[in-house]
């Protein structure tokens, strides 16, 4: 499934056909409907309740309602023990028709499975940052490349305020929570997410399949346009992204040799592999860029990567993104031809 980006005006408030990118209740992996099943029957027994409620309701109001000309009170009595055992006993017994079935979810789904792959999940404003301890040093930003069929297990934390990680195809989701480090820069606190990715639906497709992912903990102006592109491979062709992902950029014009002088500038809050941003220490504010060339969308996930919208974003990211945390006004428009032909066409690798 192709999704647009919002800046391509294809989202209808009004369309209700569950084909929607983001809704909650058309997940396609079996967390998401296990979630699926305790949401149902918590809105069947809500559902009963509510009938059970407002009939009385509605009869009694009717049915005793004053009589033209009976300025009688009504019938005065104290206290009915049956009335009051029966309803504390009946939402007490519904409420355990719901927290068994809802703690039989959580606990399957909270054992990390084996052979998980392992995913960081850091959340910054107004991004995300993934990282995959286990080949090698990946670091992306934006969007979350995963094989398709394979248990990932998310580690999720904040670099700065509380943001929350929520994929909804893929079913829930979890607070990022700021942390202190270790010793090693390793975070001392996270939450963690366990799903069992979803098979492509088309195995010829190239460049895998995307699901969309939303930052659900407002953290500030642009939260909403905190997003992010989950992008499912086959196994063969995750394999064949994890070796190119985090290799150095191939300069080869004078255009993207001209544009990596410029990136020297930037390199304070970006890093791109195998330059000397990458020895600049400490958590980063803005972006891994080192395979940017490659990524579809930019801003976090809000408009096309085009020639045009990176030129937008250099002159003033706030007209993309408001409070963007990425100043304006740093490149001139020679410049922004430069390092946009450095990012875009350098950093861009085939797999
Ligand atoms: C003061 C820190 C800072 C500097 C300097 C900086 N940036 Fe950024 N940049 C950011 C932050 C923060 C973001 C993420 C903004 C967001 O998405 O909300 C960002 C995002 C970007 C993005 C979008 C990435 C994506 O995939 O969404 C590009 C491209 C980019 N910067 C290029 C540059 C270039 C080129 C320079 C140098 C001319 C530069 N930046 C200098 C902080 C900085
Ligand atoms: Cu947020």
């Amino acid at each position: 499934m192709q999704l647009p980006a919002f800046d391509e005006g294809k989202y209808n408030f009004f369309d209700v056909s569950w084909k929607a990118p983001m809704d909650t209740v058309s997940g396609i992996t079996e967390w998401s409907r296990d979630i699926n099943s305790v949401y149902s029957l918590t809105t069947i027994i809500c559902t009963l309740v509510f009938f059970a409620v407002a009939i009385p309701l509605v009869i009694t109001l009717v049915k005793f309602k004053q009589k033209p000309g009976d300025d009688s009170p009504p019938k005065q009595f104290h206290g009915n023990p049956t009335l009051e055992v029966l309803w504390t006993v009946i939402p007490v017994v519904l409420l355990i028709f719901i927290a068994v079935p809802t703690w039989r979810v959580l606990f399957k789904h909270s054992h990390v499975a084996e052979g998980s792959l392992e995913v960081e999940a850091i959340g910054h404003q107004w991004w995300w940052e993934f990282r995959y301890p286990q080949n090698g040093k990946i670091i992306t930003a934006s969007e979350l490349h995963l094989p398709e069929n394979t248990p990932v297990h998310f580690r999720v934390w904040s670099a700065d305020v509380i943001h929350a990680f929520w994929i909804p195809k893929f079913g829930g989701k979890t607070d990022a929570n700021p942390t202190s480090f270790a010793e090693d820069g390793s975070p001392t606190r996270w939450n963690e997410i366990n799903v069992v990715t979803p098979l492509l639906a088309d195995k010829t497709k190239i460049h895998g399949e995307m699901y969309q992912g939303q930052c659900t903990q407002l953290c500030g102006s642009s939260h909403a346009l905190m997003r992010f592109n989950v992008v499912i491979h086959s196994k063969e062709e995750f394999d064949r992204w994890a070796k190119t992902a985090y290799t150095p950029p191939k300069v080869e014009t004078t255009l993207a040799q001209a544009g990596e002088q410029v990136f020297a500038r930037c390199q304070a809050c970006h890093t791109i592999a195998g330059t000397p941003s990458e020895q600049i220490p400490g958590v980063k504010i803005g972006p891994n860029l080192t395979n940017f060339g490659n990524r579809k969308y930019l801003g976090a996930g809000t408009r096309l990567n085009t020639p045009e919208n990176l030129a937008a974003w250099l002159r003033e990211p706030s007209s993309i993104k408001p409070g963007s945390l990425m100043p304006a006004g740093l490149v001139n428009e020679e410049e922004i031809a430069q390092v946009s032909s450095y990012l875009r066409l350098a950093t861009a690798k085939s797999y």
